[in-house]
């Protein structure tokens, strides 16, 4: 259909981008990292992820998109690095598509040679739902060879999926990103309050760390910090920003 052929197109034109929504430590707010998100400059102004990210998957051209974004980020990653700029840990989206491609970890250990980037400064951000995916066998062995290569493994918008906590014992997971919609919720809703304690508990039992996404207020933040949440994200902290714009954060950041 029309948006289909427009994001083809895009992709061909070099309408699509990144931005780089910076990560901070909670405990001192030092800058941690950055998530790079898919941007499509589009003739009507922007197109947002949540509209041309869904119609990639379905169909198919999530796979040259998001090589399209891992590779500009670890490009834009090496650039900052070769400005004595500090960029940290840079977490990229990955969809189940990708993961079932036959020599994907491969093809990322070749992308961060060329780009002079040891394997810690990537970290994969999945979903759930990748796991619940009929090729999970395929998607279970691709995360552990991704894994060995010492590349970290992020669930996205953990606690909303369908896949139980069974997975976390089967899948090489370092990361939890605490959805945005509990985090939203702190301060206003007793109960999730309740589910952002248990994800920190149960994260700190199994030795995984946390990124709170979408903190947008001091009362979230503060909450987060009291109960030892490693990592934010969100509007309050930083706004996703242009590449141009990361290196002006990074700058004033030193
Ligand atoms: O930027 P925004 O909050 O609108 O993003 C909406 C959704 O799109 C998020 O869930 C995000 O994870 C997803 N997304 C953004 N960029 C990419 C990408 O490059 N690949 C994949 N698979 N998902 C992405
Ligand atoms: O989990 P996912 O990768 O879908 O989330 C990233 C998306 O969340 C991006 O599209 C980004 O623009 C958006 N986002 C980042 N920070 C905030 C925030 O503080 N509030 C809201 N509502 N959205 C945010
Ligand atoms: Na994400
Ligand atoms: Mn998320």
């Amino acid at each position: 259909e029309a948006v289909a052929d427009a994001l083809r197109l895009a992709l061909e034109n070099g309408e699509i981008d990144i931005a780089l929504q910076p990560q901070f430590k909670i405990a001192d707010g030092a800058h941690a990292g950055f998530e790079a998100l898919a941007r499509w400059r589009h003739r009507e102004g922007e197109m947002p992820p949540g509209q041309f990210i869904p119609v990639a998957e379905e169909t198919g051209l999530i796979i040259p998109l998001g090589q399209y974004v891992l590779e500009r980020t670890l490009a834009e990653a090496s650039r900052l690095k070769k400005l004595s700029l500090t960029p940290g840990i840079v977490a990229v989206n990955v969809a189940a598509s990708q993961l079932k491609l036959d020599n994907f970890p491969e093809t990322i250990e070749t992308l961060l040679r060329r780009y002079g980037l040891p394997p810690e400064a990537l970290e994969i951000e999945i979903t759930e739902n990748v796991l619940l995916d009929r090729s999970s066998r395929r998607i279970g062995q691709s995360l552990q060879a991704i894994h060995e290569i010492g590349i970290q493994i992020a669930l996205d918008d953990f606690g909303t999926g369908h896949a139980s906590l069974s997975h976390l014992k089967r899948i090489p997971v370092d990361r939890l990103k605490l959805d945005r919609s509990f985090v939203c919720g702190i301060g206003i809703n007793a109960g999730d309050e309740v589910i952002v304690r248990t994800i920190l508990n149960l994260a700190q039992s199994l030795g995984k760390s946390v990124v709170a996404e979408g903190v947008e207020t001091r009362d979230q933040l503060n909450f987060l910090r009291n109960l030892g949440c490693d990592i934010g994200q969100g509007y309050l902290l930083s706004v996703p920003l242009a590449p141009q714009k990361a290196e002006r954060f990074l700058r004033k950041n030193v």
